[in-house]
């Protein structure tokens, strides 16, 4: 009877259906044939050089691929993500991408998007979610490989300071706390020193991946390890613009940045390559922003019924001082 009853239903809705896309689908939401893809982006901010260049490339390529962006910035805040995250769902956006600001606290209005049936696309940064597995909550997640970061970090500097019994002191400026790069390249990094126990991280603490943070966190650094008697031999920052602040602080101490203390960092950014051609900074390993073109070829195949591969990892290389100038010229961001 039951069975009767809910084959009739789905007959009667069947029907509905064909009727509503014979009107040409003028209903509300119900996308014509022909009708551009329209996405939302929920961007983190404009903390960085990386930042700035990884929106770019999203505008660009969008208006290259002919798809119809909705684009928010969050200014760094995970609350501002959630509430543009529910706005696109609001408007029955085709597709949502985002760059999660931290790693978690997204399970409410990743569901929310789920129920809904609008596809999510992780873009630069991992999610976790306090219950079930997140990749049941996205198509794909494309970006770096954060914990392979840190470790080229790590294995660049001790190749280069061929140290293999003094002690060497390294300061480290964090990214974003509870964010997926800071978590990360934190563990790939320290992960290689645990093979050269002369290797310390007398301090860390976060920079925020800004410059302005980067300076005044360098600056306290160097302060307190001048009351402790420590000396600071390396610098370790989790993004170039923290490290371009850093190298602020330690010429304002007086000391010579890039030598007195040796500075590693991460991104690759244009500013990074003209630090190390003044000779400021000693190495950038490469992070990508550029995902603009693969983000929106991942939206069209998702929309011709294409199974997405659920991770897409950026190829990307080391680049110590010595290679900056001839490297320069043929870098994109
Ligand atoms: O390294 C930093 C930016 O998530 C990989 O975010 C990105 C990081 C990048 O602010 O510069």
């Amino acid at each position: 009877m039951f069975k009767g009853i809910r084959i009739a239903v789905a007959l009667v809705s069947a029907a509905m259906l064909i009727l509503v896309a014979g009107c040409g689908g003028s209903e509300q939401g119900a996308a014509k044939p022909g009708d551009k893809i329209v996405l939302g982006f929920s961007q983190i901010g404009a903390e960085s050089e990386w930042r700035t260049a990884n929106s770019e490339s999203i505008k660009a390529s969008a208006k290259e691929a002919g798809i119809d962006l909705k684009f928010s910035d969050a200014q760094q805040k995970q609350e501002n993500q959630i509430k543009a995250i529910r706005s696109f769902i609001q408007q029955k956006v085709d597709v949502i991408a985002f760059s999660p600001v931290v790693e978690t606290g997204w399970d409410a209005v990743l569901q929310e998007a789920k129920a809904a049936g609008i596809p999510v696309i992780l873009t630069d940064r991992a999610i976790k979610m306090s219950s079930g597995n997140a990749e049941d909550y996205y198509v794909t997640f494309m970006g770096s490989d954060f914990v392979e970061e840190g470790r080229r970090a790590a294995n660049w500097l001790v190749g280069f300071m061929k140290k293999d019994n003094e002690p060497v002191n390294i300061v480290e400026l964090q990214g974003t706390v509870g964010s997926a790069p800071a978590i990360d390249r934190k563990n790939g990094f320290e992960e290689i020193l645990k093979g050269h126990s002369n290797y310390k991280v007398i301090k860390s603490q976060t920079g925020d991946f800004t410059r302005a943070k980067g300076k005044e966190v360098m600056e306290s650094f160097l302060k307190s390890a001048k009351a402790e008697g420590q000396k600071i031999d390396v610098l370790f920052a989790h993004n170039d613009d923290m490290a371009i602040g850093a190298i602020q602080a330690i010429e304002e101490a007086g000391l010579k940045p890039g030598k007195d203390i040796i500075i590693v960092s991460i991104d690759g950014v244009k500013g990074a390559f003209e630090a190390m051609i003044a000779g400021k900074l000693n190495c950038t390993v490469e992070c990508s922003p550029l995902l603009g073109a693969q983000l929106m070829e991942a939206i069209k195949d998702l929309k011709a019924g294409k199974t997405l591969n659920k991770r897409i990892v950026t190829k990307e290389g080391v680049f110590p001082a010595d290679v900056a100038a001839k490297e320069l010229p043929n870098r994109k961001y």
